[in-house]
């Protein structure tokens, strides 16, 4: 009997696990920092994911293969319906999920909603509560007693995702989550999201971080070339931030051109910092008239999912 039982938690363990919320809740923070790698760009605005991004943790004896999703929320255009259809379909492909919510600010009625959600799903689901740092801890016990009584998480674990607090207790209770299983991904991988379209992102984070308003939901990055020259230890990158309108392309490039040399400056030197290798980066500022609204230009931006 006890011979056996050691050899169950010497089992190794695998599986996909959708980490899902409301926009802002940090879904993004959480994944980067269970990696301890940038694979997801995070920002203070709400709807900064845009599609499912997978992050790989491997344990001595587990494999967790993480997808970060956009944030549920009511969509309105095409684009975001497209976003917020991908977390669905994320959840349809996961063994385990993780709810997260910022308990610094709660929104029940949205909360209510994923739990339908989760309902529906019928996996194993851990609720995360973050941003803890934010609150008194007195605050969180009603808040565990609310969770607990209307689903039945297999876990309630109270996490900063910022600080790391509550992240090896969160792990711990994924891995219960998940079946015995193989080594999907090799141990040092911790992304399957090709560098360049780990560029974009980072262009686009720049972008998110300092326009405002409509802006940064109204921007796109592609990157056209990113080409290695591992001689000179150098990644040549040219890449075309995409906006709607003309006002927007004039607010991008800024007075002087000023803004983009900002956006490119702090998207080069955190790129150099994730590659280890010196950027070269080229930006363009381009209209591209309604590109949210429209299947065939997001398709032409290279969206997973359209
Ligand atoms: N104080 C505090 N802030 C946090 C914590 N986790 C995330 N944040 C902040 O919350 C904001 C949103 O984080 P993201 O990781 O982008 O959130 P998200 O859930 O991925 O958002 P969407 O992609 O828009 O759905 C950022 O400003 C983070 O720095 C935390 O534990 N404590
Ligand atoms: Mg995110």
């Amino acid at each position: 009997m006890e011979n056996s039982q050691a050899k169950n938690e010497n089992k190794f363990r695998s599986g996909y696990v959708a980490l899902i919320g409301l926009p802002n809740v940090g879904k993004s923070t959480l994944l980067n920092q269970l990696l301890g790698y940038k694979v997801a760009i995070a920002t203070p605005k709400p709807q900064t994911t845009r599609f499912p991004i997978r992050g790989v943790l491997t344990g001595e004896n587990f494999q967790i293969i993480f997808v970060d999703t956009p944030g549920i929320h009511d969509a309105k255009d095409l684009f975001n319906k497209i976003m917020v259809e991908q977390a669905l379909k994320a959840i349809e492909e996961v063994d385990s999920i993780v709810f997260i919510i910022d308990v610094s600010n709660r929104n029940p009625k949205a909360e209510e909603k994923i739990i339908d959600i989760l309902r529906k799903a019928n996996k194993p689901a851990i609720l995360a509560l973050n941003k803890i740092d934010l609150v008194k801890k007195g605050e969180l016990l009603p808040i565990i007693d609310y969770f607990s009584q209307i689903y039945p998480f297999k876990a309630i674990v109270p996490i900063s995702a910022l600080e790391r607090d509550g992240l090896e207790e969160l792990v711990k209770e994924i891995v219960e989550t998940l079946p015995e299983g193989p080594m999907y991904y090799d141990p040092d991988t911790l992304t399957d999201q090709p560098q360049r379209l780990l560029a974009a992102e980072i262009i686009r984070e720049k972008v998110f971080m300092l326009t405002r308003q409509e802006i940064p939901y109204a921007t796109a990055v592609v990157v056209e070339e990113f080409q290695e020259d591992p001689e000179r230890n150098l990644i040549i990158i040219q890449a075309t931030i995409y906006v709607e309108k003309d006002s927007q392309k004039g607010i991008v490039i800024g007075k002087g051109g000023q803004m983009l040399k900002k956006i490119g400056t702090l998207a080069r030197e955190e790129l150099e910092f994730l590659f280890g290798k010196r950027v070269h980066l080229d930006l363009w500022v381009k209209v591209l008239k309604g590109w949210r609204k429209e299947e065939k230009l997001l398709r032409r931006l290279g969206f997973p999912g359209v």
